[in-house]
């Protein structure tokens, strides 16, 4: 009793958001599916109540609050590569979306059949999507590690992660645009924001503004990093628990002997929630504490997620030929409030 009313206590005062959270998670793992027969989605956009999903072939699935589902063309001005993990990536809608109907999307092309990544606006005529200014060309991606992510700060600027196209070397390298992270400023490029990362795929900011990026490492050793202007994250010379002078270790990695594989990733109620391809899960990490506080299993490969501040959204990702899911279609899930 006396525990009860302690726990209660610290409850009031806001002492105990860890146990408060699990609970509260554990009350949301039902998932409510949004849209179902998705074709390897990749990323989560939303604006008002209808639901925008790339998928790496090179459609976008609208689904409206009616539920409505459509698959929308893009129209690229290249060809999608057929290279292993490549085609349409990252996509974001501009946040004056509501007036310009535009967007942004990261694709993968193919230069003399190697492939090449691009970063792009969309513009959106209600049916379809089709490629207005480049903002990014050019970056020689090799077989696979193509990076992908697409994101707005806080303060509208956009963001981009670039995988080392299997080129380790080029991580540390700042004459050469893979692995790293970028930032683009309006009417500015894009300038490298942070070095040494193998293949990122997901960015998130939490509630003060701080950025984090989840990294795919090699075989194991996958990282939750802290991301700050001018870091140096390691790879090649570093991964996992590594230390190394002027370089910056994870806040968490899965470690030498496990892979989580991570892609997108989003804070909700000031947890991170990050998408597991490999581990078949959603983590739910507690930045501050650095500790994974649980997951979410039973929904296959998970590609990417996204918080509207209401609800958290997923979507699996068993399509894409690769790995071997336990669930044989691609859905968007919500993940129901208490
Ligand atoms: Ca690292």
């Amino acid at each position: 009793m006396r525990n009860c009313i302690l726990l209660l206590l610290l409850f009031l005062i806001g002492g105990c958001s860890k146990s408060v959270t699990i609970q509260d998670v554990e009350s949301t793992v039902f998932a409510e599916k949004i849209a179902t027969n998705l074709e390897a989605p990749w990323s989560i956009a939303k604006n008002g109540g209808t639901f925008f999903i790339s998928e790496r072939g090179g459609t976008i699935v609208k689904v409206t609050p009616d539920g409505n589902q459509v698959r929308e063309n893009v129209k690229l001005s290249k060809p999608l590569s057929n290279a292993s993990e490549a085609g349409l990536l990252g996509f974001v809608l501009k946040e004056d979306f509501s007036q310009s109907s535009e967007a942004y999307a990261y694709y993968v092309y193919d230069v003399d059949g190697s492939p090449v990544n691009r970063i792009i606006s969309l513009q959106y005529d209600g049916s379809s999507w089709n490629e207005k200014d480049i903002l990014l060309d050019g970056v020689s991606s090799g077989s696979v590690h193509h990076g992908g992510r697409l994101a707005l700060s806080p303060d509208g600027n956009l963001f981009a992660t670039i995988g080392d196209g299997a080129n380790p070397e080029a991580a540390q390298d700042l004459n050469s645009l893979n692995g790293k992270i970028l930032a683009y400023v309006e009417d500015d490029n894009f300038h490298i924001y942070t070095y040494g990362h193998r293949n990122p795929q997901g960015l998130a900011w939490d509630y003060r503004g701080v950025l984090y990026a989840s990294e795919h490492g090699q075989s194991a050793n996958d990282e939750i990093n802290i991301i700050i202007e001018g870091n140096n994250y390691g790879w090649p010379i570093i991964e996992g628990v590594e230390t190394a002078e002027g370089m910056v270790t994870p806040i968490l990695t899965s470690g030498s002997d496990d892979t989580w594989a991570p892609s997108g990733m989003a804070f909700y109620k000031k947890l991170l929630y990050v998408a597991s391809l490999r581990g078949q899960e959603i983590l739910i990490i507690d930045t501050e504490k650095r500790q994974i506080l649980n997951s979410i299993k039973g929904y296959g490969r998970i590609r990417d997620i996204y918080s509207d501040g209401d609800s958290l959204y997923f979507i699996s990702n068993n399509t894409d030929g690769r790995g071997n899911p336990s669930n044989d279609e691609d859905v968007l899930y919500r993940l129901a409030p208490n």
